[in-house]
């Protein structure tokens, strides 16, 4: 996995309401290219797993919840500072924070459901990466 990758997730809200298309396009339109996706839905010991670093904070039991509800598309995106390009392009947390123009902005109906999850350090972009895809996935 080098740098210049990063793992995002089209979240369920954002899925069900048929916004992985735009999503993609908004992504794709900022200079990102698609190296891996897949739709799923991932079991709670997956969720409970993958987010492990928010065990004991008040909203873990509703994050499992919410990501356990329906269908996601993980993807890898490539870009020059993917992690940091990335975190820029979809925005704060919480949507009335999120600056105008950006994913969260756009398509985020709240905190809890903000429509899509992207990789916060290089190190958590790889471990991210591994745990929904084979490393021949990601060859090119
Ligand atoms: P980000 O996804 O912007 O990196 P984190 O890492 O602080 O945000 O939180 C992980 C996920 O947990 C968020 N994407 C969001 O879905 C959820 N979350 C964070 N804070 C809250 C909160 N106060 N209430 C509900 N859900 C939250």
């Amino acid at each position: 996995m080098t740098t210049n990758r990063t793992l995002t997730i089209i979240k369920p809200d954002a899925f069900a309401g048929n916004k992985a298309g735009l999503i993609l396009a908004h992504l794709e339109q900022r200079g990102f290219r698609l190296i891996a996706s897949r739709v799923m839905r991932m079991t709670p010991e997956q969720a409970g797993e993958f987010y492990g670093v928010h065990k004991g904070r008040p909203f873990y039991g509703e994050l499992v919840e919410f990501m356990t509800s329906g269908y996601c598309m993980p993807m890898v995106l490539e870009c020059d500072s993917a992690v940091s390009a990335l975190r820029d392009a979809i925005g704060a947390t919480d949507p009335v924070e999120a600056a105008a123009g950006t994913v969260r902005r756009l398509y985020a109906e709240s905190k809890g459901r903000n429509a899509i999850h992207a990789s916060d350090s290089d190190e958590n972009a790889a471990r991210e990466s591994r745990f929904f895809f084979a490393e021949t996935d990601l060859i090119r």
